[in-house]
């Protein structure tokens, strides 16, 4: 169950094999979590305030377990969340093709159904994991920690994460990801920052993606970016367009300095 909009979560499977439901992990990814009854119905508006702070903990230890392990071997992870269809694997596809092995690099894809995106970041030559999350509208820590895992993430690497196409939702669950990274498409309306505030407070980066097509909406891209730094004021905007490739120079150097950042604590630390 989502703490936010109660969706189930079904049957989760990652490469079409279900998720593994083990408790421990072996290595720098061991730690123990509460399990916790999701069946709420029928059940006092206290108990589901306690089942959500329980699955919200729950989620937290993963993900700590999962930053520790990306932070101890210098990868750098974003979460990319966005509504469906924004263009986030466009543009992986198209980020993946511009570091042209500069970086080694590896993409956790979520989705509820499908292996398409996986198979579009696999056509770009890349290693992908697909993790299909049946009902459920997000990824969580336990799902990435497990294709993290299954991917054999290379030391001094990225770590892109697509998360279900969602602009709500995913906003509750640190996947113990470096950066959340936003992405809006200017064909959804510059007021989405107003409407779905969590996660452009909890976003480092905005991406504005299909700037190509602004000469021909009335979409005013000055006045959504304007909506997301009312909710957070520190955002980074980038204007892109995946097809075209503008904006991509600026993205590119963003994420070579995250790179370039997660070797450096990691070297600190050692
Ligand atoms: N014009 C234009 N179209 C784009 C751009 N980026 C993506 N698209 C188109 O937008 C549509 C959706 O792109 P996807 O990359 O599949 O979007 P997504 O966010 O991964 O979608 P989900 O995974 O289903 O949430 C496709 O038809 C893309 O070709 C862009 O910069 N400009
Ligand atoms: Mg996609």
């Amino acid at each position: 169950m989502c703490t936010t909009c109660g969706c189930g979560t079904g049957q989760t499977l990652i490469n079409g094999k279900p998720l593994h439901k083990a408790h421990r992990h072996s290595g720098p990814m061991h730690f123990r979590a509460r399990e916790v009854d999701a069946d709420v119905q029928g059940v006092s508006a206290s108990r589901i305030v306690k089942l959500e702070q329980d699955l919200l903990a729950k989620n937290n230890g993963y993900a700590e377990a999962n930053r520790s392990y990306l932070s101890a071997h210098g990868i750098f992870a974003l979460n990319l969340v966005s509504s469906p269809g924004s263009g986030k694997t466009t543009l992986l596809v198209k980020t993946i093709a511009a570091l042209n092995g500069s970086l080694p690099l590896a993409v956790i894809e979520g989705d509820q159904q499908t292996d398409n995106d996986a198979a579009r970041i696999r056509a770009a030559g890349a290693p992908a994991i697909q993790i299909n999350t049946g009902k459920g509208c997000h990824l969580d820590a336990q799902m990435v920690g497990q294709a993290m895992r299954q991917l054999g993430l290379q030391d001094d690497s990225l770590l892109l994460i697509e998360n279900v196409g969602n602009l709500v939702c995913p906003a509750s669950f640190d996947l113990g990801e470096a950066h959340k990274v936003v992405i809006l498409s200017v064909t959804e309306g510059e007021d989405k920052p107003l409407k779905y505030p969590d996660m452009f407070r909890a976003a480092e980066v905005m991406l504005l993606n299909k700037c190509d097509l602004l000469p021909h909406l009335e979409f005013d891209a000055d006045l959504a970016i304007e909506y997301a730094r009312r909710i957070n004021h520190k955002l980074q905007v980038i204007r892109i367009s995946a097809t075209s490739g503008a904006g991509m120079p600026e993205w590119l150097e963003w994420i070579k300095d995250g790179c370039r950042n997660a070797v450096a604590a990691k070297q600190h630390v050692a």
